[in-house]
């Protein structure tokens, strides 16, 4: 067998690539080029096209072929091999060789890498709005154009980096979708304290980002005498009216992904994956863990779109919960969050902002989100906001939040110093507030006192820093580490066009940007 060859996410093996017998993730060698193949096959399909326009089924499968690959996801070679057949059923061509990207010149590669990892947060995000019936033909068409463009192999740095640029700018559109349809079926997220008590009796744990199989769930738990705790990126959900509104949808449980294996060591509950992050299962709750969409493990039940939650509930059940209620925390120590702070409700008092900001009252805003990890120098993002001046206003997003959300920082003029605006998708909403105050202030979104401390992991948070880089935002920090698909050369032209710094110390990096 080939070696693997995987470098996507930030815990990449030696900060280089995961090539031997298994990812750092996991993920096994055999795994990794079956999703080789299964990319490989999807970018002859694109190439195949030849700038004709997809068809609703190649849209589908382009989609879920990408979603399937990002880290955390799939784990399943016999889905993965479905997965394959079912593509070549439509494309029955040679597959495009995945080690032409991954031997390219570095700076090929990286450019390369770049947009099929943009393309496949996109992917994710598309997938979720399209549950819900919602579609964008510049989106649809942009994952063909773009990953027909990978298979070029005479393209060079100045045919790919405006690609580069564009995955971004599609992707702004495709989380402006996801955000209109995330809107208009669930309304407009509210501020929600959410507690992070397990009560007693039955439970179910939903985790992963998609708000459809939550509400399903809702739907077919009610009556049942089981309650519902969101885990990871579905905490946002607790914002959405729509969800809400049902009173067995009862609280958070534990903090974000890379904790799973501890917090769901002996779970009394069920546990449901929508989406990634996704660990490999342990043995102490193997018979408990349940996936659906595009999440899949060897051995774990899998329900189908039909989209029958029987089996989980039936486990919940026959669990039974805790005996008493459990009262858990943050990694902090507090025993509730905060969410629901999207663009709709910090718009809806921007007036109170703009006149905080005024009166000086607000000196600055951070962004600090983005995913969470394993590595220790994810402190940094705890050490940052809890050492951020009173005066100064932090926007989170994504699952990177759990490091401080728990916290109390207190308020300013009414509102929490900690806004939470959802999950990664919602950093739209965080561009919404962005773009709102500059119009306000008559200045550029880089004129604002507007920082952005972003936390990566994996692919979602490259097509997001795309969006960003196209919008043309700058000075940037990223960590914990940066991305090891960035090569020497691009590296250099992100931080000379758009001043992406790597995190130093929270001491440093706060003085620096309060000019203290
Ligand atoms: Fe390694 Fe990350 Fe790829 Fe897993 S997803 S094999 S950890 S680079
Ligand atoms: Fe987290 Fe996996 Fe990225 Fe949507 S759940 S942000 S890491």
């Amino acid at each position: 067998m080939k070696n693997m060859f995987c470098f996507q996410c930030e815990q990449t093996a030696g900060s280089v690539a995961c090539t031997g017998k298994a990812g750092v993730c996991g993920k096994k060698d055999h795994t990794a080029n079956l999703q080789d193949e299964l990319t490989g096959t999807l970018i002859s399909l694109a190439a195949g096209l030849e700038g004709a326009k997809p068809n609703e089924e190649q849209v589908r499968l382009a989609m879920e072929t990408l979603f399937t690959t990002i880290t955390n996801v799939n784990f399943d070679d016999e889905v993965l091999k479905a997965r394959i057949a079912e593509l070549k059923a439509v494309f029955p061509g040679e597959s495009y060789n995945m080690t032409d990207i991954w031997d390219a010149h570095e700076d090929i590669r990286s450019l390369k890498t770049l947009i099929l990892l943009g393309l496949r947060g996109m992917a994710a995000y598309a997938h979720h709005a399209y549950v819900l019936g919602y579609q964008n033909e510049e989106v649809n068409e942009f994952f063909f154009k773009a990953l027909a463009a990978i298979a070029q192999p005479d393209y060079g740095m100045d045919e790919l980096l405006p690609l580069v640029l564009e995955t971004g700018r599609v992707n702004l559109i495709c989380m402006e979708l996801l955000d209109a349809a995330n809107t208009k079926t669930y309304g407009t997220p509210v501020p929600t304290t959410v507690p992070l008590t397990i009560e007693k009796g039955p439970f179910i744990v939903i985790t992963g980002h998609d708000l459809l199989d939550l509400k399903l769930l809702l739907e077919q738990t009610e009556g049942k005498g089981i309650n519902i705790y969101t885990h990871g990126e579905m905490l946002p959900a607790h914002g959405y009216p729509e969800l809400k509104k049902y009173p067995h949808l009862k609280g958070n449980f534990g903090t974000a992904w890379q904790n799973q294996q501890k917090e769901f060591d002996n779970i009394p509950g069920a546990v449901l994956f929508t989406t990634n992050c996704l660990m490999p299962v342990k043995p102490s709750y193997a018979d408990r863990v349940f996936t659906t969409s595009v999440v899949a493990y060897p051995e774990m039940v899998h329900i189908d779109d039909n989209k029958d939650f029987t089996p989980v509930i039936e486990k919940a059940l026959e669990l039974g919960g805790y005996a008493e209620d459990r009262p858990m925390t943050g990694i902090n120590g507090g025993s509730t969050v905060t969410t629901g702070f999207g663009h709709g409700t910090v718009l809806s008092v921007a007036d109170k902002v703009i006149d905080a900001v005024k009166a000086g009252a607000i000196k600055h805003f951070f962004l600090v989100g983005g995913c969470d990890g394993a590595r220790p120098g994810r402190n940094y993002y705890t050490e940052f906001v809890q050492q951020s001046p009173a005066d100064t206003v932090i926007l989170t997003l994504a699952c990177g939040k759990y490091r401080f959300n728990d916290l109390d920082i207190g308020q300013i003029g009414g509102l929490p110093r900690i806004m939470d605006m959802g999950q990664c998708n919602d950093a739209y909403s965080a561009i919404r507030v962005a773009v709102a105050l500059a119009e306000a202030f008559e200045c550029g979104v880089n004129d604002l006192p507007l920082t952005l401390v972003l936390s990566w992991y994996e692919q979602k948070a490259v097509c997001i820093l795309l969006t960003l880089l196209h919008l043309g935002i700058k000075n940037i920090l990223l960590g914990p580490t940066l991305p090891a698909f960035v090569s020497p050369n691009v590296l250099s032209f992100l931080s000379e066009n758009y001043a992406l710094t790597p995190i130093s110390t929270p001491e440093e990096d706060l003085a620096r940007i309060l000019g203290k």
